[in-house]
C-alpha cells in the first residue's frame, strides 16, 4: 500500500481492504428530476443519495477533457495541482505521464468554463437547494484522481472536519464520476446514517482520518457509477475511498456547496469537534 510519507511506518499492518467491505451497493435515482420527497426523505434518513445519470455523457466527456488539459499545463495559472509523492519533494513529470501523477487539482472553475458550467447547472442546483433546504453557493471545489494500479486511498473522513462552518450547518457534497467508477477502482463508499452520530473524532494517521479501528468489521455501502453519475452527501456522511487496484483510471469531480447565508467561525471550534488527539479517546 502506498501511504503519505511518515505515515507509511505506523500504518503498514492496517489490512485495508478489510475497511471497505460493502453489504450493498446504493440504491441510486435514475436522474436529477427523479428528486421528490421520497428521495429527499432517504438522503435525510441515509445521508447520502446516489443518481445513475446526473450529467449527459456529452458533459462527463467535456469535463474530463477539460480536466485532461488542466493537467497537461505545464505550469498551472488560477488553480491548483497536487501530485502523488509531491511530499517527497520530487519534481514534477511532464507531458503525458502527468495524467497518472497528478492526484488532486482544485479551485479551477473560475479558470475553467467547461467545469464552471457543471458546478453551477442550473438542474444541480436546483437540486442541491432542496437538500440543503434553501439557496447554496460553492465554497469548494475539486478533481479527485485515482491513477490505475495504486491511485492511494483516501481513508475514511467525514468532510465537516475539514470545513470552519457552524457545526449544523448544512453542507452539501456532490461527487461526480467522470469515469466509471467501480470497487476495484476506488468508488465512493459510505456509512449510512452516520451522519446522524454527529462529529467523529479524527486522528493523523495516513491522513486525517478516523480511526480505523472504529471502522473495522462494520459493514458499508459501495457506491459504483457511470461517467456522469453522482453521488450526493451529506458533510458529516463518513466515507472513504479503497485504492485502485484495477488497470483504469478513476477520475471525479468533487463540489461542496453551503446555505448563502452562512459565514465561517474559527478553526478551534472544528478541532473541537473533530481533533481526536489529546482527547482520552484511543485510536
Ligand atoms: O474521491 C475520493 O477518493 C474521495 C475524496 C474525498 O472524500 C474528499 O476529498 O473529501
Ligand atoms: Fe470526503
Amino acid at each position: 500500500m502506498e501511504t503519505k510519507d511518515g505515515m507509511a511506518v505506523r500504518q503498514a499492518d492496517v489490512d485495508v481492504a478489510a475497511l471497505y467491505v460493502a453489504r450493498a451497493t446504493a440504491v441510486a435515482i435514475g436522474s436529477l428530476s427523479d428528486l421528490d420527497d421520497e428521495a429527499i426523505r432517504r438522503y435525510e434518513e441515509s445521508g447520502y443519495l446516489a443518481v445513475t445519470q446526473a450529467l449527459t455523457l456529452e458533459e462527463a466527456r467535456q469535463g474530463t477533457e477539460a480536466l485532461t488539459e488542466l493537467i497537461l499545463r505545464p505550469v498551472p495559472e488560477g488553480y491548483q495541482v497536487q501530485f502523488e509523492g509531491q511530499l517527497g519533494g520530487a519534481e514534477p513529470p511532464q507531458g503525458e505521464a502527468r495524467l497518472d501523477a497528478v492526484r488532486k487539482l482544485m479551485s479551477f472553475v473560475k479558470v475553467e468554463p467547461r467545469l464552471n458550467a457543471i458546478a453551477s447547472h442550473p438542474h444541480l442546483i436546483q437540486a442541491v437547494e432542496r437538500l440543503a433546504g434553501g439557496p447554496v453557493r460553492l465554497f469548494q471545489d475539486m478533481a479527485l484522481i485515482k491513477p490505475p494500479r495504486g491511485g492511494r486511498e483516501k481513508p475514511w473522513h467525514q468532510d465537516k472536519a475539514y470545513f470552519d462552518y457552524p457545526l449544523d450547518t448544512r453542507v452539501v457534497g456532490v461527487w461526480i464520476a467522470l469515469d466509471e467508477v467501480t470497487v476495484a477502482n476506488g468508488c465512493m463508499h459510505v456509512m449510512p446514517g452516520s451522519h446522524r452520530e454527529g462529529p467523529q473524532p479524527h486522528f493523523t494517521r495516513r491522513d486525517w482520518q478516523i480511526c480505523d479501528t472504529h471502522i473495522m468489521g462494520k459493514s458499508c455501502v459501495a457506491v459504483p457509477l457511470p461517467p456522469g453519475g453522482l453521488l450526493f452527501f451529506d458533510g458529516l456522511l463518513a466515507h472513504g475511498t479503497p485504492p485502485n487496484t484495477s488497470h483504469l483510471r478513476r477520475r471525479a469531480l468533487q463540489f461542496h456547496y453551503a446555505p448563502v447565508s452562512v459565514g465561517t467561525v474559527d478553526p478551534a471550534i472544528r478541532l473541537h469537534a473533530f481533533g481526536g488527539e489529546g482527547r482520552h479517546v484511543t485510536c
